[in-house]
């Protein structure tokens, strides 16, 4: 990826592109997005939660527990043995496999209201690894209340993301930028067609948004 000017850096994306594909629902509209895990196998388990939804446990991006790949912690005491829903570990996508999460974009039992989140992996101890690599994304949700303000539209409505970066340079590491904006156009995915086609080709990981119902 060109995350920054110069040498290009290898990263894990979602769908080819960092940060990944943007999303953007109406609130309270159904959407499923399956995640497939085509990273190397030594990057283990993953799991992906979309920070500030609100979402049912098992779609929530819960960081699971240990596995064979991943065989102690380093930050939380996790008694071995757990069973694999015990551990959350049955929530998780195994290295090759593919997940569906399904976003009711509703709180309460009602739509949410407008908002910025983003999505990233979320995988015990390795969240902040997985997600400087690249493993994250935006997501917005619209309502209403949010399109009658008299806010900047369409080509005039960009998603910015405050990323931090460092550049390895020789044996030094240097910060080369130390908050680099990133700008990304919002994708619009209106209900009942899903952003699929509109999605960058897969490198690491691919995502696609699938049939939206509505409620
Ligand atoms: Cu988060």
């Amino acid at each position: 990826m060109q995350a920054l000017p110069g040498a290009k850096t290898r990263m894990w994306t979602y769908g080819g592109t960092f940060p990944g594909p943007t999303v953007r629902r109406p609130a309270g509209h159904r959407t499923k997005v399956t995640f497939h895990h085509q990273l190397p196998a030594e990057a283990g388990e993953l799991t992906v939660h979309l920070h500030g939804g609100h979402n049912r446990t098992q779609f929530d991006g819960q960081p699971g527990g240990l596995t064979a790949r991943q065989p102690i912690s380093e930050y939380c005491h996790i008694p071995r043995g757990l069973s694999p829903r015990a551990s959350g570990n049955d929530l998780l996508i195994s290295p090759g496999e593919r997940k569906t999460y399904v976003y009711d974009l509703v709180e309460e039992g009602r739509p949410e209201r407008a908002a910025f989140q983003w999505y990233h992996d979320h995988r015990l101890d390795r969240t902040a690894r997985h997600s400087w690599r690249g493993l994250a994304g935006m997501w917005i949700v619209d309502d209403e209340l949010d399109s009658s303000l008299p806010l900047p539209k369409g080509d005039r409505d960009l998603t910015r993301s405050p990323t931090s970066s460092r550049r390895r340079t020789g044996s030094s590491a240097t910060r080369s930028s130390s908050t680099a904006p990133t700008c990304h156009t919002t994708r619009s995915c209106p209900a009942a067609t899903g952003c699929a086609s509109s999605m960058s080709p897969p490198s690491a990981l691919t995502t696609s948004t699938s049939q939206t119902a509505r409620r």
